[in-house]
């Protein structure tokens, strides 16, 4: 099993991270590998930064543009005390598929823009020396990949991007390469589950490990926020590669919503007295179930205010920011949020875990959208188009990827206490049994591979209506995308709006389904400058408006448990018609200035 486990370092792992200031080149004509791109770029190279996105960097559009092969390249020196140890690359992500040369060597790979994965050079790699490590990187997209999207060729032979989805197809190294040792017999995964008991909590570990040794043994602790220790368990190996065993907590600290309690949880695996293997971590105690129309968070029901977001910045595009993550959260908070959905792929690990430190709930959703053939289907989707997406020939294909990221992303990010439940999807076409029996195979799947249970859920546009949707019986909760007021009859039709909005709801109710819903968007196009009185679509006073009517709607029915606005900030997509720069629909800016409708959602969700 490929272990996604964050890296860590002690007296038997290390790391080291390879971020910095690489070499880049593109490959418009394909030609690296037979010019041995992958024993050395050589030539004139771009000096490209790690992580981050490349298009924002440049000043021609071509480069900015740049749809295909490019590749990326470093030194790295690779110590001789590495010798014998399991020696790996760590990618936290490279957009959207890539190939790991190693001395010219290739060493691994990866489909999939948005999830980690490591290469082995154990046996590439040359020790006590500086290594050529180049990686070839595509960023083109079609409809067995998720996202999906198309290519398209203008006549002087450039490819463009076509995306089915509205965001800009950033692309490149996005989060930061590390070069790990590992021991032999290694921790590869663990998960954990809990129960609780009144005051007291029951955490039940299994720890998976690699390696052909015998007679193993593991110690796994918990220690509280002061260090002291919790609980602990010792389990010995029979014949398995995973350890069980259950610590009883007294008077446990729970992690709650923005009240986060972690616990570090140390698991050791060792041969007659000699730890072979150590992983520490930060853990939360913390349940979380559905009972009816209510989502329950340590058996309290939890209400979620907050955004769908986006991985996006000035200048680094999609690329990993501590400061930018910091900025978020405080303006998150400041709001009065408790939460966010991934919208619309697996974010950078450092997401989940600040979150964890934060308090914050997270929807997390794999990157499966565009599962509807338009260029707009912001606009497409919710007007009724049908585009037989899921007729294709090529949807098992999709289906395989679909599943690939489903694992990958479980894997990852079971063990955060802020993932609070998994999306499996954003806006396919919902409305034939052929999307129906798509998604079963991907819930079923889904089903089988959380520990914890967490309720399973996607993203419905309007077109999934309540008496058209065909998938909505598959997801625990009900999340609904949801534009009444913008695409569907905006600005002085904003009381018609509300109608429509309440007919739907109301047929929504009738089906009597018992599961709670959240609107996982809503929200109007805003430039952060325009102010006119009497209001218009795009000034500030409509957007306020927006949000009040929207507000009125959601407060009639029981059933709605959560509200996250589309989108916490604005952000760039590809250029057209309906698009400014970018989409405008944040309550802040792109530089994370509030606008004015974030003082409403301030006052609203303060008191809610
Ligand atoms: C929905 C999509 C989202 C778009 C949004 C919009 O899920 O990605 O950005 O609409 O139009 O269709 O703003």
């Amino acid at each position: 099993m490929e272990s996604l486990l964050f890296p860590v370092s002690n007296r038997v792992r290390s790391f080291q991270k390879l971020d910095g200031l690489w070499n880049f080149k593109f490959d418009p004509k394909g030609v690296g590998e037979k010019e041995g791109w992958n024993k050395g770029l050589g030539g004139d190279v771009i000096k490209m930064p790690v992580p981050a996105s490349f298009s924002d960097f440049f000043t021609d559009r071509e480069s900015r543009d740049y749809c295909g092969d490019f590749w990326y390249e470093t030194t790295l020196f690779v110590p001789e005390y590495l010798k014998g140890k399991k020696v790996c690359l760590r990618f936290g992500s490279v957009t959207h598929r890539a190939v790991v040369y190693l001395n010219g060597k290739e060493v691994g790979g990866h489909v999939g823009g948005f999830l980690p994965f490591n290469c082995d050079i154990s046996d590439a790699a040359k020790y006590g020396e500086e290594n050529i490590l180049t990686v070839k990187v595509n960023n083109e997209l079609d409809e067995t990949t998720l996202p999906c999207g198309n290519v398209k060729t203008l006549k002087d032979g450039r490819k463009l991007i076509t995306p089915y989805f509205d965001f800009y197809n950033y692309s490149g190294i996005h989060r930061s390469v590390y070069l790990l040792g590992l021991p032999e017999t290694e921790i590869e995964d663990y998960d954990y589950t809990v129960a609780l008991d009144g005051a007291d909590a029951k955490v039940c570990v299994s720890a998976y490990v690699s390696g052909k040794d015998e007679g193993l043994e593991a110690e796994v602790i918990l220690e509280d926020e002061t260090g002291k220790e919790a609980g602990k368990f010792l389990a010995k190996q029979d014949g398995k590669s995973s350890f069980e065993g259950t610590i009883d907590i007294k008077n446990a600290h729970l992690w709650d919503v923005l009240k986060p309690y972690l616990y570090t949880i140390t698991i050791k695996v060792s041969k007659d007295g000699e730890v072979l293997d150590e992983y520490k971590d930060r853990i939360g105690i913390r349940t979380v179930r559905i009972e009816g129309e209510k989502l329950l968070l340590n058996e309290k029901p939890v209400y979620l205010k907050g955004y769908g977001k986006h991985e996006d910045f000035d200048v680094i595009g999609r690329g990993f920011s501590y400061p930018v993550a910091k900025r978020d959260f405080e303006c998150m908070k400041w709001s009065g949020a408790n939460c966010f959905r991934t919208s619309h792929y697996p974010y950078a690990e450092e997401w989940y875990r600040f979150a964890d430190e934060e308090g914050f709930l997270i929807i997390d959703e794999v990157p499966a959208v565009g599962m509807m053939r338009s260029l707009m289907n912001f606009v497409d989707a919710g007007r009724g188009k049908y585009t037989s997406f899921f007729e294709t020939e090529t949807v098992p294909e999709l289906q395989k990827n679909h599943l690939q990221a489903v694992h990958e992303m479980f894997r990852r990010d079971k063990n955060h206490p802020s993932v609070i439940a998994w999306s499996l999807f954003n806006e396919p076409e919902t409305i034939s049994e052929f999307a129906h029996n798509y998604f079963k195979v991907i819930f079923d799947e889904a089903r089988k591979l959380d520990v914890q249970n967490r309720p399973l859920t996607g993203a419905l546009e309007k077109t999934s209506s309540p008496e058209k949707c065909q998938v909505n019986e598959l997801c625990d909760f009900i999340c609904l995308n949801r534009y009444y007021g913008w695409y569907i009859s905006g600005g002085p039709e904003l009381q018609d709006a509300k109608e429509l909005f309440i007919e739907e709801m109301d047929a929504w109710k009738a089906k009597k389904l018992n599961k709670p819903f959240v609107f996982t968007e809503f929200g109007s196009d805003t430039l952060g400058y325009e102010h006119r009185l009497p209001s218009v679509m795009w000034a500030q006073e409509y957007q306020d408006e927006y949000y009040n009517m929207n507000f009125e709607v959601f407060d009639k029915y029981d059933f709605i448990q959560g509200e996250l606005t589309w989108n916490f900030a604005d952000f760039q997509t590809s250029e057209g018609i309906f698009r400014v720069g970018g989409n405008k629909k944040g309550v802040f800016t792109r530089n994370r200035q509030p606008k004015q409708a974030a003082y409403i959602l301030k006052r609203r969700w303060d008191s809610k």
